[in-house]
């Protein structure tokens, strides 16, 4: 079990001024940033992140939805970092979401939902090397 996680605020959240709210359970939640920016991605990059879902049927949408605005994306960390993470979002649907969870309190819809988690460790450190570089990654402890 790994330690890290990569999470982004997306574009909807970023659009209706959750980024504060949602930075702030991401702290109360007990995870360390070790990064995090605010970005633009390109239709080619968020192509490129969400690869794993290509030709399915959402895939467009999600792409184009992705690199619609700002979001702001962040490598996390804390003991089994992709699980508690995921345990923090809640489930991809807001309306099957628990209560407490961010995406039941700040998504818009099954697609604009709020934020990203990835599902495994091996991936966590694939998505944090897709934003970030080695210098980046900054341990306060
Ligand atoms: P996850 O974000 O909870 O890991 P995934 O199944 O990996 O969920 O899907 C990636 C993202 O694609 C979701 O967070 C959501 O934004 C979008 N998505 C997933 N399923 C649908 C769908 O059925 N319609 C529209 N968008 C979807
Ligand atoms: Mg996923």
């Amino acid at each position: 079990m790994g330690n890290l996680t990569f999470a982004i605020i997306k574009p909807d959240a970023v659009k209706n001024n959750y980024t504060g709210l949602i930075y702030d359970r991401i702290l109360k939640a007990g995870f360390n940033i070790l990064s995090a920016k605010l970005t633009r991605m390109s239709l080619a990059q968020a192509e490129g992140f969400y690869s794993v879902h290509k030709g399915k049927p959402f895939y467009n949408e999600l792409t184009e939805f992705m690199s619609s605005g700002q979001a702001m994306v962040l490598a996390l960390r804390k003991e089994n970092a992709v699980a508690e993470w995921r345990k923090t979002i809640g489930a991809t649907n807001p309306a099957d979401a628990d209560s407490g969870t961010i995406r039941k309190d700040f998504a818009t819809s099954l697609g604009e939902n709020a934020v990203h988690g990835s599902d495994s460790d091996d991936n966590a450190i694939k998505e944090i090397a897709f934003f970030f570089s080695d210098c980046e990654l900054i341990s306060n402890n």
